[in-house]
């Protein structure tokens, strides 16, 4: 018969139709006849052949984080499909849009411990917003159409999407037309006017109003309707990890980062604050310490995609479900008169000098950055170079991994635009880094990607620098900050522990030398003098390059809330110069 296709063929088809450009996996047995069939539409999608299926998922999020497009992952049955979940758990608790394609055994052994059999729809249950185990060739290109549009509608999450090997290899005629039938699935794009209007008039009547911009204003691409409500009414805006880029560091209205390590002033402006209106961020409690003492003066008023969210971690007064841009356009059309708006505006500007007073008498970011010069290396004074020669250069992404380098990323450099920090901020992945930075890299060719690691998640996956080479991404650049230790660990043995440092220094390899192997360029920094040199030495090479920071080995992140206290209770530390 003419027109009939494999599943596997069906399976090409319906991701081309889903504008899938590239996708990263390893085959495998029970995978195998969508890899045989994939050779016939190479022109249409790109593969990219992954050292580890973590890597892969990880890749697929870095491409989905800096686009916001879906991002594919592909992995056999049993251990391949298992070693998809970590990166699936990483993009359920970060929102971000994926699709993992699995193979599974043949429907006729399924359930009999088949090899490489495993309950992979099962296992992934609570870490994905759907799952489906197609056994019917009939049911494959519905099940992809459904996926991408769970995957990339209302809150975005992962998808899985197991298919047996016996469905792959059938043949049929396929039918395209496909109408999605999915009842009980209605996200709500538009918050409620009521509600809207009520949160503006906490807004209007606020004296110390505070604006929390997560990554739902990012996913939204409400970025310039933030700016605008923040602008007219004068509020503050604190920006959580995620939501870092959100609205620039360098706005006069940005105080920044709130939470376990965010800045004293910030923690404070939370704890004194009357009004709090969070738009997109779900109150972790990395941002919240002890929910129960968040906030205590505030009403809170808290716009969400997903309803679930909302009132799960703190009390809200006003709740908005809805798109984060639809509910700021309509917040901003509910905006008061313009005599409200020019008192509402004098006492927030008064309430920003307040906070303004409190971050010059606590730590910031001058403080660890404005240091003597000496010849050991802290890290501080990789991420002064790097902010100064991004900043100078513009187009860049900075993908980093687990630890206090991500924490000093995030507080140290100058956060300027969305989808320029990407980061594992819910499952906190060591081993995020690299593999994102090389989706980041293809999503993102014309720009300069720099993966910040810590020399223990960086040993996690670097195997996939051998894919950054076998692709010929160029425009990779990895900085690992090399304390020797597991330093995040080691910094709360530390602290709380008395420094017994049980399981947590670290030895590695020369990983100039392990750089080169991979076909790489290796650098070795020890002193302050050569941090520039370095980083204009990546710049310019053309190809992927390593730098090997060899800074002091503890050094702590300051401040920091200690595990389950309130974040009005800090330990600020003193910067370490
Ligand atoms: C997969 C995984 N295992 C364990 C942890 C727990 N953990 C959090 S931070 C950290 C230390 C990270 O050390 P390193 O990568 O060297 O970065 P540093 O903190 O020194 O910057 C560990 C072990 C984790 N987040 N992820």
């Amino acid at each position: 018969m003419p027109n009939q296709r494999t599943g596997a063929q069906i399976l090409c088809e319906a991701l081309i139709r889903e504008n899938v450009e590239v996708m990263f996996g390893i085959p495998g047995g029970a995978i195998m006849p969508f890899y045989y069939a994939m050779w016939e539409y190479r022109d249409q999608l790109r593969h990219v052949l992954c050292r580890h299926e973590q890597g892969a998922g990880h890749a697929a999020e870095g491409y989905a984080r800096s686009t916001g497009k879906v991002g594919v992952c592909i992995g056999t049955s049993g251990p391949g499909a298992t070693n998809l979940v970590t990166p699936i758990a990483d993009a359920m608790m970060d929102s971000t849009p994926l699709v993992a394609l699995t193979g599974q055994v043949s429907s006729l052994v399924l359930g009999k411990d088949a090899f490489q059999e495993t309950d992979i729809t099962g296992i992934t249950m609570p870490i994905t917003k759907h799952n489906y185990l197609v056994k019917r060739i009939e049911d494959i290109a519905y099940a992809v159409k459904e996926a991408f549009h769970i995957a990339a509608t209302g809150r975005p999450g992962p998808v899985l999407v197991d298919i047996t090997k016996d469905a792959l290899q059938a043949k049929m005629v396929p039918n395209w037309e496909i109408k999605l039938n999915l009842p009980g699935y209605k996200p709500n794009y538009n918050g409620n006017r009521k509600q809207i209007r009520e949160a503006m008039r906490l807004l209007t009547e606020a004296k110390k109003p505070l604006i929390m911009s997560g990554n739902g204003v990012t996913m939204a691409g409400a970025i310039g309707e933030l700016h605008e409500l923040a602008e007219r009414t004068g509020v503050p805006v604190v920006t959580t990890l995620h939501g870092i880029g959100s609205f620039p560091e360098n706005h006069p209205q940005n105080i920044g980062m709130p939470g376990m390590h965010g800045w004293v002033h910030v923690n404070r402006a939370i704890q004194e604050c009357d009004v709090l209106l969070n738009i997109g961020g779900r109150f972790d409690d990395r941002v919240t310490g002890k929910a129960s003492t968040f906030a205590p003066h505030a009403k809170v008023i808290h716009v969400d995609i997903d309803p679930s969210e909302i009132g799960k971690n703190v009390k809200v007064a006003v709740p908005i479900v809805g798109d984060a841009r639809n509910v700021l356009r309509a917040l901003i059309e509910e905006l008061p008169s313009r005599e409200a708006l020019a008192e509402l505006h004098g006492r927030a500007s008064d309430w920003l000098e307040h906070i303004r007073e409190m971050q010059d008498k606590h730590q910031h970011k001058q403080q660890y950055l404005n240091r003597p010069d000496t010849t050991n290396l802290m890290p501080h004074d990789v991420y002064a170079a790097l902010t100064r020669f991004l900043n100078a250069r513009g187009q860049y992404r900075v993908v980093t991994d687990v630890g206090q380098h991500q924490m000093w990323a995030a507080q140290l450099m100058d956060w300027l635009k969305p989808r320029t920090h990407i980061t594992s901020g819910g499952a906190g992945t060591m081993g995020f880094a690299v593999p994102a930075a090389m989706g980041v890299a293809i999503a993102n060719p014309t720009d300069t990607v720099w993966a910040i690691c810590g020399d223990g998640g960086f040993q996690m996956t670097n195997q996939e620098m051998q894919t950054i080479m076998q692709e010929g991404l160029k425009n990779v650049k990895v900085a690992v900050i090399n304390n020797g230790y597991l330093g995040m660990v080691r910094q709360w043995q530390e602290l709380f522990e008395g420094k017994r440092y049980s399981g947590t220094p670290l030895s590695g390899p020369n990983f100039r030398l392990l750089a080169e192997a991979y076909g790489w360029k290796g650098i070795t920094v020890e002193r302050v003098t050569d941090v520039e040199g370095a980083i204009e030495t990546a710049n310019a090479t053309d190809g992927p390059v390593l730098i090997d920071f060899r800074v002091e080995r503890e050094v702590n992140v300051w401040p920091m809330v200690p595990q389950g206290k309130s974040i009005g209770e800090m330990i600020t530390g003193t910067p370490q110069a």
